[in-house]
């Protein structure tokens, strides 16, 4: 046998030996790259054939053949060998243990203010009113003119509304769904109109471009302003104990005349002042106020056989003061850390 021969042979009997003892797939790469690589011990004898007379490199070219194709076949094998092995064991540390107890499920919680928007369902449920419901996309028309806010009017401010079209509008306050229950003339009307509202404010502790109001109307004949107070009152005590006191301000509102805001007793201190209420004993709850002449006669309403009285509140608001939150942005984050607390 030739030396070169030789050297073949004991190259690919060594390389053929490590391949057998190879435990995993990267001692195996590292084989096939210091063996039949660029740089490799049997390629550089291919390297090294214009050493060789030209009649031996046939002969010499076959032999670095086989012994690279041994070498290949055998590497393949170990290696397909050595990912079946890898892949049962992944299998078995991956099965499933169906005796472990099962993960206990994680309960969602209703959001404060959704908490507070079935408080104030309920108060005025049991009085006697419905809830009803209307499109966050509402007609300019529905929005404002009803509502006594034509074109031009000081409150529509085109700035604080996002128009989609001339006409068409995302609703500001909830009244629209109002307007349409006073339009379809089923009367009398005690109906709480709750939803979302868009304006567009800069988000801070206290402003958001969206969010939630809840709006009340009666319609009925000989509804006076004395039914408005006794009712927001008893609300006010509901809402926020039988002790606290209600006290109303003149105010101005264009689809409400006369209009008021309400106050409550500060919770907190009992009136007498305190951080809460910024030492001045009382807190701003809602507007409210007898339904303006025109508004009534827009929807569709004799003005001389009805009147009615009409209020709004934020929903935040309420939620905000009920549980003491001092930043309304903590509504809108849903970190689950929050909404527990309440
Ligand atoms: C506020 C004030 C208010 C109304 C809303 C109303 C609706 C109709 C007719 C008359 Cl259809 N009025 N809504 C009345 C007074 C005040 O909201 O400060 N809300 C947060």
């Amino acid at each position: 046998m030739s030396e070169l021969e030789q050297r073949i042979k004991a190259i690919s009997e060594e390389a053929l030996g490590k391949i057998r003892c190879a435990d995993n797939l990267d001692v195996l790469n590292d084989l096939r790259v210091t063996v039949l690589g660029k740089k490799g011990s049997l390629t550089a004898l291919l390297k090294g054939m214009k050493d060789i007379a030209p009649e031996e490199r046939p002969k010499v070219g076959q032999w670095v053949n086989d012994a690279r194709q041994a070498i290949e076949a055998d590497i393949e094998a170990t290696k397909k060998k050595l990912e079946e092995a890898k892949r049962a064991a992944q299998l078995k540390a991956e099965a499933i243990d169906v005796t472990l107890p099962a993960k206990s499920i994680e309960m969602g919680h209703r959001h404060p203010n959704t908490i507070a928007l079935e408080e104030v369902e309920r108060i005025f449920v049991g009085m006697g009113y419905e809830v009803l419901e209307g499109p966050e996309i509402e007609y300019d028309e529905y929005n404002f003119r009803k509502l006594n806010i034509p074109d031009g009017h000081p409150a529509k401010d085109e700035q604080d509304t996002f128009y989609i079209t001339k006409d068409i509008l995302l609703r500001t306050q909830t009244s629209p769904i109002q307007a349409r229950v006073m339009e379809q003339g089923k009367l009398p009307i005690r109906m709480i109109a709750p939803g979302r509202v868009f304006r567009s404010d800069e988000v801070d502790a206290t402003h958001s471009p969206s969010f939630h109001q809840i709006e009340g109307l009666v319609i009925d004949k000989n509804i006076t302003f004395a039914d408005l107070k006794g009712t927001l009152e008893v609300f006010a005590k509901q809402l926020f104990g039988p002790e606290i006191r209600t006290r109303f301000r003149p105010h101005h509102f264009p689809f409400t005349e006369p209009s008021a805001e309400m106050d409550v007793s500060c919770f907190k201190c009992g009136g007498k002042g305190c951080r809460f209420c910024k030492n001045e004993g009382w807190i701003e709850i809602l507007g409210c106020g007898m339904v303006h002449p025109h508004v009534l006669d827009m929807c569709g309403i004799d003005k001389e056989k009805y009147t009615g009285f009409a209020f709004g509140v934020g929903l935040e608001r309420i939620a905000l003061l009920k549980y003491e939150i001092d930043d309304m942005r903590l509504l809108y984050e849903n970190d689950v850390r929050f909404l527990k607390q309440f």
